[in-house]
């Protein structure tokens, strides 16, 4: 088997247990089959001439990471990946912020880390390219001469082409995709938006559904979910630590509707339209005034972009708002944690919660929705509440499927989840957690690794 080369902005490191199912589940691929993973460490330094590979080993994976400089790590991190390229790729042209200087930063880091990538590879490698951040990465190593099968998957949306166009380096961008054997997408809509971008406006033509031809070149365009480790999710919930942490917030049969939320404070997660429709469920129905509580926790992230410090002064001044509204000395409706929750109290949380609401305006796929349902009591389970716009909505229709957008919509549904008949809940609950199970992150893995193994498809006549 060929080695696998694995590349994304950060490296998990060998001890990435917390880093949670997809870290590991990438550093056992490597382990097993032999090969490198690379990208930056996480660390600046002042000068580009301090700037060294530094390399470990853990069994048959290698790691070679390097960091980037100060200016870097503003123009090309904040600047255009944080800055730019996330707000376009999940439709918020208004929070997006384009200026030449990042641009050109994105475009030298990423060919710095070709330049130090190239040396390292083998003509028999397969190159694993992660995410937004390392999009031109196989057209740089292209220019120094690389020939391996390289392929990216985008863990992030893909726009319609309308939103792309507004994006002053459109052009160059998707001549950058353009150079890649497989593109991997979350879900049909991405892997739909791009081909019609690249047929609309590139001149491209799909060769069959999964073969798209453009720029010269032939590229496999597919559908690959990204999943978790369900297993090891679900027997987390299960241990009798759990259970004594789902006794303690069921405490004295009070509150008795547990409803939790676990996101990144991220813009794109629709923090604020979730507490508004909390609101919404405590004005439409007030038979839960004291008996419902939303858990929402939301650590850091990102903090030095502004839009990001906009979204957590909205959030908090609105979980003030409706304590000070709704709340009394006995019971405070909203309870909002701002910092990073072990993995074994946030699958004791979601399994001792009633509503999973996991209401991003956009989500490449979210992970969150799927821990919630491997999380529950399989013959007392509770119920998702998921976005239309989050990816995993396309395979998880058994949820309740809502609109973030309508805080009555939300509330509505929240409401349903409430009074479900328990044989309800376990009927959805056993078709979602067929799904998960589907989609798990090995099957994720295997899928993206043995379309890229796969020999360059011949072309139809
Ligand atoms: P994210 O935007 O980070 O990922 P998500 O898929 O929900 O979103 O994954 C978040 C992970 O972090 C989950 O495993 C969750 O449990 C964990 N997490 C969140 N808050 C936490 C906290 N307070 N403490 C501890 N852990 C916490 C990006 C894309 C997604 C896509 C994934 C994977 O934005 O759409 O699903 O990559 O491809």
């Amino acid at each position: 088997m060929r080695r696998l080369v694995v590349v994304s902005n950060r490296v998990a490191g060998p001890d990435c247990q917390a880093a949670g199912g997809l870290a590991v589940c990438v550093l056992d691929g490597l382990r097993e089959r032999g090969g490198m993973w690379f990208g930056w460490n996480g660390e600046t330094v002042p000068d580009a001439s301090e700037i060294g590979a530094a390399c470990s080993r853990l069994e048959n994976a290698i790691f070679v990471t390097v960091p980037i400089t100060e200016e870097d790590y503003q123009e090309y991190y904040l600047g255009y990946c944080n800055g730019a390229l996330w707000p376009v790729l999940h439709y918020r042209l208004d929070l997006a912020r384009f200026t030449q200087e990042n641009g050109e930063a994105y475009r030298r880091v990423n060919d710095r880390f070709a330049e130090t990538l190239a040396s390292l590879l083998s003509p028999d490698d397969v190159v694993w390219v992660h995410d937004y951040h390392v999009i031109p990465l196989a057209s740089c190593l292209r220019d120094r001469g690389v020939r391996n099968r390289i392929g990216i998957f985008l863990h992030i949306p893909f726009p319609p082409p309308d939103v792309l166009l507004a994006m002053p380096d459109h052009e160059w961008l998707m001549n950058a995709f353009a150079r890649y054997d497989l593109i991997g997408f979350q879900t049909k809509t991405d892997q739909a938006n791009f081909c019609r971008f690249a047929c609309e406006q590139m001149g491209g033509e799909m060769a069959c559904d999964d073969l798209l031809r453009v720029a010269g070149n032939t590229i496999s365009v597919s559908v690959f979910p990204v999943g978790i480790d369900v297993e090891s999710f679900a027997e987390m919930a299960r241990r009798p630590e759990a259970e004594k942490r789902i006794q303690w917030l069921h405490r004295r049969g009070e509150p008795r509707v547990n409803i939790i939320g676990v996101d990144r404070l991220d813009y794109t997660k629709g923090l604020p339209d979730r507490l508004r429709s909390f609101r919404r469920l405590l004005e439409l129905y007030p038979q839960n005034c004291k008996a419902a509580t939303l858990m929402q926790i939301a650590p850091p992230t990102r903090k030095e972009v502004k839009a990001y410090a906009d979204i957590r002064h909205e959030l908090e001044a609105l979980s003030g708002e409706i304590n000070g509204q709704f709340g009394d000395f006995d019971w405070t409706p909203v309870r909002y944690v701002h910092r990073n929750v072990p993995r074994d109290i946030l699958a004791a949380l979601f399994r001792g919660s009633q509503i999973g609401l996991v209401t991003p305006l956009r989500d490449g796929m979210n992970l969150v929705a799927k821990e919630y349902v491997a999380a529950q009591d399989e013959s007392n389970p509770g119920v998702l509440v998921l976005s239309r716009f989050a990816g995993a909505a396309e395979y998880l229709q058994e949820a309740l499927i809502v609109n973030p957008y309508d805080a009555d919509d939300v509330a509505q549904a929240m409401q349903r989840a409430i009074v479900m008949p328990r044989e309800e809940r376990i009927e959805r609950h056993a078709a979602l957690i067929a799904k998960v199970r589907e989609h798990d992150a090995r099957n994720w893995m295997g899928g993206f690794l043995r379309a890229l193994d796969a020999p360059a498809r011949p072309l139809a006549a």
